[in-house]
């Protein structure tokens, strides 16, 4: 991609945006940024573009802005139905989003890794496995360094392992990965992509320009990617916690096993599902997804286990704070959607007092009542969502109703939520962050949350100590 006196537009000025915007800069192209926040909110993003000669348009994006344009990029927050990129599109522009700018400038092969649940986990420990192999690893995307920031930090023999949304599939166009990982689909981010056939859509672009000699990495317990083998060109690998696979990584009497039926039939033991350091059925599978890419990637048995065994939750999922007064606290902030939350729920048998609630996105609350039956005594409800969800989930009055559905407590804010819960668990319980919801109405984000969550029960701690 020549960007050289390039008109380039990009839309959205975040960590993509920003990222991208200097890139193009330093590649001689004419740059122009456009977010609808105001000046004063991106106070802190516009000096340094200004100060590299680029042109800022805050406030809206003027309709004249996407005119005459070589090239748009587009950050991922940005739909793609947005009215001046619709215009845009009517008229012959080209637009892409940040990963398909990146892509055509990553030096190394690329393992994309996507998936409404585990991705962040999953590209940490492939990152991990692929340096104990020996390997010169980059890891970022929607993990949080965007991939635009890689190219410079990449050298010609690294790999190349990002993290990628739905968000960020929608506007590839070339976007080709070595090992392309789809963890599992179940609904999430439904307000933009209305529905799941949609979202379902966007991930699997993961495998449109995969060739014969790529690999595409599926779970073959989740119908969804089950269904998604069909759509690639490339090698399929799965993985299963449930069944044996002819080929990937799957467990055979206690053992993480790892098979490629297509080349020498080879059967390689990478370690005991003992061994593994994570809570939770999920993370099992999240363990295999990474075990297979890094084994296709040609790493060592040896290796792949003593990266599992070294490896440390990431920080805000279902991350172990503290005890207090034997009552244990988890911060699973990352669990965004229903899914996750029903993820973080199968961790724990019993006893769990759980903090749901956030901005709302279109999801369906109800699906969680069997696990709130069977596992939780105590829902504290928080944010903008707390009204719908309260409706939608059963509960009882005073928890120990004959229905077994447990109480739920509005509880409005975290801080009222884990005072509330504190106030009443009991030695054995579980009070588990994992609200189901984005963080947006509240928070900056889920990081921000998570933070706020691990300060209140470190104040609550400390407050127990001096009590005692
Ligand atoms: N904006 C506009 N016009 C619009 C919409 C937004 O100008 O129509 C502007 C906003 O005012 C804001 C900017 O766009 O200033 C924000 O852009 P962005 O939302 O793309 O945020 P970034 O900071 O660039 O972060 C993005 C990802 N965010 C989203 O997908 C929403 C980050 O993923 C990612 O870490 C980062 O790029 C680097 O790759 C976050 C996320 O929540 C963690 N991802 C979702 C998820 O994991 O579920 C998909």
């Amino acid at each position: 991609m020549d960007l050289n006196n390039k008109r380039v537009l990009v839309v959205g000025l975040g960590k993509s945006g920003v990222a991208s915007a200097l890139f193009l800069k330093a590649h001689g192209a004419r740059v122009t940024v456009s977010d609808t926040k105001t000046g004063d909110e991106l106070h802190n993003e516009i000096p340094v573009l200004l100060d590299h000669g680029i042109t800022v348009e805050t406030g809206g994006h003027g309709e004249r802005t996407f005119r005459g344009q070589d090239l748009i990029v587009v950050s991922p927050g940005v739909p793609v139905d947005a009215p001046p990129l619709l215009q845009a599109r009517s008229v012959g522009g080209e637009i892409i989003g940040e990963i398909e700018l990146a892509a055509q400038f990553l030096p190394g092969p690329i393992i994309a890794i996507t998936g409404s649940n585990g991705k962040t986990t999953t590209t940490t420990l492939t990152g991990e496995i692929l340096t104990a192999g020996g390997f010169a690893a980059v890891v970022g995307g929607n993990i949080g360094t965007p991939a635009i920031a890689l190219v410079e930090q990449a050298k010609a023999e690294s790999v190349i392992v990002l993290e990628v949304s739905s968000f960020q599939l929608e506007t590839i166009r070339t976007f080709r990965p070595k090992v392309g990982v789809v963890l599992n689909v179940t609904p999430d981010h439904l307000d933009r992509h209305r529905t799941f056939e949609a979202y379902t859509d966007a991930k699997a672009r993961i495998f449109e320009n995969q060739q014969a000699d790529d690999f595409a990495v599926l779970n073959a317990d989740d119908p969804t990617c089950v269904a998604m083998a069909s759509r690639t060109r490339a090698q399929v690998f799965w993985f299963s916690r449930q069944k044996e696979v002819k080929q990937g990584a799957g467990v055979r009497d206690g053992n993480i096993v790892f098979r490629d039926s297509a080349g020498k039939n080879v059967q390689r033991e990478i370690m005991q599902v003992a061994e593994i350091p994570l809570k939770g059925a999920h993370n099992l599978e999240n363990i295999l997804a990474a075990v297979c890419a890094g084994a296709l990637m040609g790493c060592a048995p040896e290796k792949i286990r003593q990266a599992v065994r070294e490896f440390k939750a990431v920080e805000h999922r279902l991350e172990f704070v503290a005890t207090i007064r034997g009552v244990d606290y988890y911060n699973d902030s990352k669990a965004t959607n229903v899914d996750a939350t029903i993820k973080a729920l199968e961790s724990f048998p019993t006893n769990i007092h759980l903090i749901l609630g956030g901005k709302d996105k279109g999801s369906d609350y109800s699906v969680l009542n069997e696990l709130l039956r069977q596992r939780v005594k105590r829902v504290y409800t928080i944010g903008a969502a707390a009204e719908k969800i309260e409706k939608q989930i059963a509960s009882s009055k005073g928890g120990d109703s004959q229905s077994g559905h447990p109480e739920v407590v509005h509880a409005e804010t975290l801080e009222n939520a884990l005072r509330k819960a504190n106030a009443v668990a009991q030695p054995g319980d579980v009070v588990l962050l994992a609200p189901a919801c984005a963080s947006f109405d509240q928070f900056k984000n889920y990081e921000h949350r998570g933070q706020v969550f691990k300060e209140i029960v470190s104040a609550l701690a400390e407050a127990e100590k001096i009590r005692v």
